[in-house]
């Protein structure tokens, strides 16, 4: 009956557009010790939301945030992956380990910034929420009753990616991403808590990596541990989406033409090269991010831009900051005028960037 009733609630998930799903237990998660270990490295950096009493509690132990939790529904949510074009322009990556040619120096000249695809469209958090809860309410309308659950999607107290591994959505690959063999990793994981009894799926059980070690030769800030966990604090998704404060002066230069996140680790993965079409609901036909006309956004301009999106999470001096960094590593001199100009902006870290920036390019 309770796999009559999964398989119900599989075929519900994939019409609601969740191309995984599997089912766990709400069992402590297999690799809980090595969040601890990576908290007490100070890989986290300035997340310090992660280190609290309440995550860590929550993390160890599902239950502490739903005692009557009987099964954990794990969903996957593809998002429109890179283009092929950027995708072999990662391949590439040996370009971040020399001087750029003249060429490429000419290239860069108004260059348009780079945005992770998950958030080059609508925001998945307006997104998923509604379908999780049809999810619910399927499940409930099947059970005849209501059902105790607690659904998240990113921001939850839960290690995700450990317990998708375990409800045998995917392996844990080098570059830490979940990735489906078939689905590849550019998908967003959800997951339902329930007070309902589901036959556990099994874990994901091989390591389809091999000797692969394009993720780690790719990143750009070698952030990537021997472990299957990275150096958040240098992460380039972090420094441009979390880090509330100035970049360090070291990683700047690493930093390229990345303006919100990173894809480099996912788009040199092989098992991406036939990555699932996004979701519709994305929406990513955004407008291109020239470099220097994102400089010049004002707040209001700023939120009228991105107020759907996930960009709005860095907040206007975030992602300036990011921007003048990405026109700095662009060695583009017709960057110097607006560059200039942001050097009045009322935010200090605006105008420290871009101090950094034009001292860049006029030192080249
Ligand atoms: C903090 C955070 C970040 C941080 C740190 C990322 C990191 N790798 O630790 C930063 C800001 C850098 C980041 C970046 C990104 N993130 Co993020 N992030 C999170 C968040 C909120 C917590 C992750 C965390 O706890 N990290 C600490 C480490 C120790 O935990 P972990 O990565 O989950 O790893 C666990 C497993 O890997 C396991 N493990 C370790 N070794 C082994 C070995 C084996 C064999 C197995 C089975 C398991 C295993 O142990 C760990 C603890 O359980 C999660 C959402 C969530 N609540 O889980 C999203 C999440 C991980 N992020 C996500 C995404 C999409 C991204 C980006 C792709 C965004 C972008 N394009 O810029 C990048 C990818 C960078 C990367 N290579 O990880 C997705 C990942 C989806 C996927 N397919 O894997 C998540 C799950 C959000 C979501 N709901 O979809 N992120
Ligand atoms: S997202 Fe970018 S910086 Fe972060 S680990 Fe992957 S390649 Fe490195
Ligand atoms: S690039 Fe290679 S090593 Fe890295 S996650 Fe993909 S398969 Fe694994």
């Amino acid at each position: 009956m309770t796999q009559d009733l999964k398989q119900i609630i599989k075929d519900k998930s994939r019409q609601l557009g969740f191309i995984l799903a599997g089912v766990t237990t709400p069992e402590p998660p297999p690799h809980y010790s090595t969040f601890e270990n990576w908290l007490a490295q100070g890989h986290h950096g300035t997340m310090e939301y992660l280190a609290s009493e309440r995550s860590r509690t929550r993390r160890a132990d599902p239950r502490q945030i739903l005692p009557e939790c009987k099964s954990i529904l794990v969903l996957a949510t593809p998002y429109p992956p890179p283009s092929r074009a950027e995708r072999s322009d990662a391949a590439l990556s040996g370009v971040k380990r020399r001087q750029r040619t003249r060429h490429e120096v000419e290239a860069a000249e108004h260059a348009e910034g780079k945005i992770a695809a998950y958030a080059r469209g609508a925001d998945y958090h307006d997104i998923l929420p509604d379908r999780m809860k049809e999810l619910v309410q399927f499940i409930e309308a099947q059970v005849g009753g209501p059902v105790k659950n607690r659904w998240y999607t990113d921001t939850g107290p839960i290690l995700e990616r450990d317990l998708a591994q375990r409800a045998g959505l995917g392996w844990i690959g080098k570059n830490t991403c979940l990735i489906h063999p078939k689905q590849g990793s550019y998908f967003l994981i959800s997951e339902i808590l329930l007070d309902l009894e589901l036959e556990p799926d099994p874990p994901f059980a091989t390591d389809h990596c091999g000797t692969c070690t394009r993720c780690i030769q790719a990143c750009p800030t070698d952030c990537i541990l021997p472990n299957r966990t990275i150096d958040a604090a240098r992460c380039i998704s972090y420094l441009t989406i979390e880090l509330k404060d100035d970049i360090p002066v070291e990683l700047r230069g690493k930093m390229g033409d990345w303006i919100f996140g990173c894809d480099i680790c996912q788009m040199v993965c092989p098992w991406n090269r036939f990555a699932a079409e996004g979701d519709p609901a994305f929406d990513d036909n955004h407008p291109p991010h020239n470099l220097t006309g994102e400089l010049t956004l004002t707040s209001q301009t700023f939120n009228q831009r991105f107020k759907r999106t996930p960009i709005k999470r860095a907040k206007r001096r975030g992602y300036l900051r990011n921007v003048a960094v990405a026109l700095g590593n662009t060695a583009d001199m017709h960057a110097l005028p607006v560059l200039q100009n942001a050097l009045n902006d009322e935010e200090s870290m605006i105008r420290e960037h871009a101090k950094w920036a034009i001292e860049k390019i006029t030192s080249r």
